[in-house]
């Protein structure tokens, strides 16, 4: 994935971290729920279902209804 290597190696290992945070299930990928939750509590902003939306069409190519790390490291780069 070419979005891995424009990461500088220091801001991935944060977004794993942040990953792993979020995903209070410890199932590997993230849910609308668990990502609202989580941006609210890392970022003190509170997503609206809107950009949840927005993020999810984006990310989540398979439309699985949740988000992988490979996912989130896209829509890191596009904050
Ligand atoms: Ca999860």
């Amino acid at each position: 994935m070419i979005t891995t290597h424009l990461l500088p190696s220091a801001s991935k290992e944060k977004l794993q971290k942040v990953f792993v945070e979020l995903d209070k299930n410890g199932n590997g990928t993230l849910s609308k729920e668990e990502v609202l939750e989580g941006c609210k509590l890392a970022f003190g902003s509170e997503l609206t279902p809107e950009e949840i939306e927005k993020i999810f069409q984006a990310v989540d190519s398979n439309e699985s209804g949740e988000i992988d790390f490979n996912g989130i490291q896209m829509t890191h780069l596009q904050f």
